[in-house]
C-alpha cells in the first residue's frame, strides 16, 4: 500500500548515482552523498561556506557564572560565541541550560523564533529532568528573516544563483554552536541533536543533513522545502514558498517554481543525507499547510539510505500513520501528533523517549 502511494509520487531515484550505478553499500552511499549534497546546495539551499577554524566563547557578564533555575536542577548561562568570517568577526548569543546532576549531558541545539530563547513553549524543566542540556539561539540573531543582507549574510560573498539562503545560515550557526559544545567538557558531544520548528525545522534538517557530528536531527512540522516531498504535495508548494521567501534559498530554487515534477531532487534526499544517523520527522495532524502525508512518505522514501548501511530506516505498518502513534524503532523516526502547527511538549517528550532508548 505504501509502495503504491510512493510510486504515485514519481520521485527521482535516491539510490542511483548520476552515472546510473546503483548504490548498495556504505562506501557507495558516501559517493552518492557527495552528489546529493552538491545537488541540493546548488539547486535549493545554496552552498554553505567553509567553517571557521575556531569558535571562541565569552560568558555574558549579565549572566555571571550562570543562574540556577528549575529548583537548582539546572544552570542557565548566556554565552557570546564569536568566529571569523571573510568580512570580519561575527558574534551571537547562545543560551545554554545544563542539568546540574549530569556530568556529561547529551544536548539539543535548538533554533528559536524568539529573542532571549528558549521561548515559553519549550518544556525546559522536562528537558532537564530527562538529563539533556539545551543550547538555544534566536535565528534573527544570525540574520534577519527578510531580504536584507545583514548579520551573517553581510559577511560572506554570495553568488546570485548558488549562494546560501537564510535557512543555510541558521544551519551554519547551529553547527558553530556544536563547535563550541565540543570544547566544554560537560556535554556529551557524541549525543548532540539539532532541532527547530517550521522554517527552523527546515533549517535544522538541512543542518543535520550536512553536519555529520549531530547524532540526531529533529525536524518539527518542517513541511515544504523541509521534510515533505514536493511532488504531489498539498498545501504549500515550491511556487508559493520560493515566491514569499526567496531569501531562504539560493537563486536557482526559483527555477523549480511550478516545476517540482521536473526537478532532479526532492526532499526525501535531504532526509536521507542524515543516514545512517537518526532522523526524526514530526508532523501535526491538522497541519495541512505542511502536509503530514508528504512528510511521512518522505521518511519511507529516504529509508533505503539506511538499508544500505544494514540498518532499518522507517519501521512502519504498511499503512499511513495513525495519529499519536510514534514510529521510532528504525533510523528514520516519525510521528503525527494530534493538533495544529506548533512545537508541542508532546513532540519533545516523544523525541526524548527515542533518544534515551537508543542512546543518541
Ligand atoms: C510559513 C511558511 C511555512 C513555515 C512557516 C513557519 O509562512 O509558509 O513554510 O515555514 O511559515 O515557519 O512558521
Amino acid at each position: 500500500m505504501l509502495q503504491e502511494k510512493l510510486n504515485a509520487r514519481r520521485l527521482p531515484a535516491l539510490m542511483t548515482m548520476h552515472n546510473g550505478q546503483p548504490v548498495q553499500t556504505p562506501d557507495g552511499w558516501r559517493e552518492r552523498r557527495r552528489e546529493l549534497m552538491d545537488l541540493l546546495s546548488r539547486e535549493e539551499y545554496g552552498v554553505t561556506p567553509a567553517p571557521p577554524t575556531a569558535v571562541s566563547a565569552a560568558v555574558d557578564p549579565a549572566s555571571g557564572q550562570g543562574n540556577s533555575i528549575c529548583a537548582g536542577k539546572a544552570v542557565r548561562q548566556l554565552i557570546r560565541l564569536s568566529f571569523d568570517t571573510p568580512g570580519g568577526p561575527f558574534t551571537f548569543t547562545l543560551t545554554l541550560i545544563t542539568p546540574t546532576r549530569v556530568p556529561r549531558a547529551p544536548a539539543f541545539v535548538y533554533m528559536d523564533f524568539q529573542a532571549n530563547p528558549p521561548s515559553a513553549n519549550v518544556p525546559v524543566e522536562e528537558i532537564i529532568d530527562h538529563g539533556f542540556a539545551l543550547a538555544a539561539f534566536s535565528y534573527q540573531d544570525i540574520t534577519s528573516d527578510g531580504p536584507a543582507s545583514d548579520g551573517l549574510a553581510a559577511l560572506y560573498p554570495r553568488d546570485e544563483k548558488t549562494g546560501w539562503g537564510k535557512l543555510g545560515m541558521g544551519a551554519f550557526a547551529a553547527s558553530r554552536v556544536l563547535d563550541y559544545l565540543e570544547t566544554r567538557g560537560d556535554i556529551d558531544e557524541a549525543r548532540v541533536g539539532v532541532t527547530g520548528h517550521s522554517r527552523l525545522g527546515k533549517a535544522a534538517l538541512w543542518c543535520g543533513a550536512q553536519d555529520e557530528r549531530f547524532s540526531m536531527t529533529v525536524a518539527n512540522d518542517s513541511g515544504c522545502s523541509g521534510a515533505a516531498i514536493s511532488r504531489g504535495k498539498t498545501g504549500e508548494s515550491i511556487d508559493i514558498i520560493a515566491k514569499r521567501f526567496p531569501f531562504w534559498f539560493c537563486g536557482n530554487y526559483q527555477a523549480w517554481r511550478g516545476r517540482e515534477e521536473e526537478a532532479p531532487f526532492d526532499q526525501h534526499m535531504v532526509v536521507a543525507l542524515c543516514a545512517p544517523r537518526r532522523v526524526y520527522v514530526c508532523s501535526a495532524s491538522m497541519d495541512d499547510w505542511a502536509d503530514p502525508e508528504s512528510e511521512f512518505l518522505s521518511c519511507a522514501a529516504a529509508s533505503p539510505a539506511w538499508t544500505a548501511h544494514r540498518v532499518p530506516g522507517l519501521i512502519t505498518p504498511d499503512a499511513l500513520p495513525e495519529t499519536d502513534v510514534p514510529l521510532t524503532e528504525g533510523g528514520v523516526c516519525y510521528h503525527k501528533r494530534w493538533g495544529t502547527h506548533d512545537y508541542s511538549r508532546t513532540d519533545w517528550l516523544w523525541q526524548m523517549a527515542c533518544r534515551e532508548r537508543f542512546h543518541v
